[in-house]
């Protein structure tokens, strides 16, 4: 078997060399092509900083047991939570009982072994080590976030059905950014708890940690605040298209937010402000300037709708709208939009923002905004969301380099590379192309830590991967645009540097569609990539 070996050591003087690999990938046209038999620690996605298979597997099977019991105080009840959701993820597949026990005295016993060590080295807050040996398999983290990565790893490293041989190896992983976030709007199409609980399933097997929700757009408002009642039950009533719309309860929203937490994705909440908000102007004459309500919104144009910046109604609004949100959501972010205010003058637009930003500093938040917010006065610490693209004008871009170099993160999401409603090509049926269209090796293979000039690495929170819903609205279109792309986004923010290779991604990313297919996903059989 061939050795994979990786140390986080070598990662940042290869990562320049290895990204012009990545960049300027071949452009072989692979169709017929038969894709390579990867052995299991070579076929792991997001690659991990360092996998070597070494020894004698342990055999998976009737007997296995989860062992959790291995830590104390409040940490064995989320460790135990841990194991449960490990086995209940294991037993479809298997068909193994695989029963989780917590019993402190049998920590050396057989079995899959679950290990708090607040002491490990080199695994950060989300890193763990798993090693494989005829007796068992550890997971040793520092955090339970940590052991959470560690399972879904090993998830890849099981058969896909049935009891069998987890091969003999060592693993040792952490990310190389901390935000790794994927984004849908449930306001141009709306979408269900239950339909954003399958995607945050899909999503955190391959270690995405962020869930930006897009709440509220000029097509609809989809979550409940008590101070504002006709926001949800008027303008939650209307979709692109003409559909019937929705809207989330806050009980709704709470259930998504620990169905989220539990597999260490934070959700972090947008209300988009001060454009896109016919929705609510739709809903409340009094937040127009003219005290008219606007008719509900259909259509697909953007740019149209602003708050009344003179107004100061419009920050008892802000206010009330950002507190019950702030309330609902235990993640640090509050996201508030500040995209395509084309009705909005700079003026106005600069001393509304001032505002918002207070008032979510006010309730304890750190502010993310869309790039454009570089132009107008980013409050101390807050987050610059950029999703701009190749053409996008040099003084955008400086923009976003000077608010990063004055200390201000950045998440990326580049719309010709990150954008899923971008199409993949012209033949794909739902999506745009306004920002070209995004095959998967274009989503792929590029650098985050050097991709905006003037944007160190070290200003880069992360990578997110939007899904604007426009074009979009079943389950299987939403499936479709993100799969496979979106393992490209969770590569691109976990694994290090040295790793990102688009000729072996594409061999790993085929080793994946199997796994796809028993999990009932529909994905794209993107060309470019082997798939058997
Ligand atoms: C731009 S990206 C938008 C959205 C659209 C999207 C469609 C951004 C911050 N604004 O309003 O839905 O393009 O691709």
């Amino acid at each position: 078997m061939r050795v994979l070996r990786r140390t986080l050591g070598t990662l940042l003087v290869l990562g320049a060399a290895v990204s012009c690999t990545a960049a300027h990938g071949d452009d072989a046209k692979p169709r017929g092509e038969r894709p390579a038999a990867l052995a299991p620690y070579e076929r792991l996605l997001p690659a991990p900083a360092s996998a070597r298979a070494a020894g004698p597997g342990y055999a998976f099977g009737a007997g296995t047991v989860i062992r959790t019991g291995l830590a104390d105080g409040a940490a064995a009840d989320e460790v135990r939570q841990v194991g449960e959701l490990l086995a209940e993820q294991l037993r479809g597949p298997s068909g193994l009982p695989l029963p989780v026990v917590d019993a402190a005295d049998d920590k050396d016993a057989d079995g899959i072994r679950l290990r708090l060590d607040e002491d490990a080295a080199g695994l950060g807050r989300e890193g763990y080590r798993l090693e494989t040996a005829a007796s068992g398999v550890t997971l040793t983290a520092r955090t339970p976030a940590g052991l959470f990565h560690a399972g879904q790893t090993l998830r890849q490293l099981v058969p896909l059905s049935g009891p069998g041989t987890v091969p003999g190896g060592t693993v040792t992983d952490a990310p190389r950014f901390a935000y790794r976030g994927a984004m849908l709007d449930i306001a141009r199409h709306f979408f269900t708890v239950e339909q954003v609980k399958r995607y945050v399933d899909q999503l955190a097997q391959y270690k995405v940690n962020a869930l930006h929700l897009h709440l509220t757009d000029d097509q609809g408002w989809r979550i409940a605040i008590d101070a504002w009642p006709r926001l949800a039950e008027y303008g939650g009533g209307s979709e692109v298209g003409g559909g019937p719309g929705g809207y989330w309860t806050k009980e709704d929203y709470r259930e998504l937010v620990a169905y989220a937490g539990a597999r260490y994705v934070d959700v972090v909440p947008e209300i988009d402000m001060p454009g896109h908000v016919n929705a609510a102007q739709a809903s409340y004459a009094e937040l127009n300037c003219d005290g008219k309500a606007r008719e509900r919104y259909t259509g697909i144009k953007v740019g149209f709708s602003s708050l009344c910046v003179g107004k100061e109604r419009t920050y008892e609004f802000v206010d009330e709208v950002l507190g019950e949100l702030a309330r609902l959501t235990p993640g640090r972010y509050l996201h508030i939009g500040g995209d395509e205010a084309l009705s909005t003058p700079a003026a106005d637009y600069a001393a509304f923002m001032d505002r918002a930003q207070k008032t979510v500093g006010r309730y304890g938040k750190t502010v993310v905004a869309w790039h454009q917010l570089a132009t107008a006065r980013p409050a101390k610490g807050a987050v610059l969301q950029y999703w701009g693209h190749d053409r996008t004008a040099a003084a955008d871009k400086a923009a976003v380099a000077a608010a990063a170099k004055a200390g201000h993160p950045v998440i990326l999401s580049p719309a010709d590379r990150l954008y899923l409603d971008m199409k993949y090509d012209r033949a794909t049926k739902p999506g745009l192309a306004w920002a070209g269209y995004v095959p998967v090796q274009r989503a792929y293979a590029w650098n985050p830590g050097s991709y905006l000039p003037g944007v160190a690495e070290s200003s880069v929170l992360g990578v997110e991967a939007p899904l604007w819903t426009e074009t979009i609205g079943t389950r299987g279109d939403l499936e479709y645009m993100a799969f496979p792309r979106v393992l490209g986004l969770s590569e691109l923010g976990w694994s290090p540097a040295s790793a990102l290779d688009w000729t072996s991604y594409r061999q790993r990313l085929s080793a994946q569609g199997p796994r796809l297919d028993a999990q009932d996903i529909t994905f794209y059989r993107a060309p470019d990539v082997p798939w058997s």
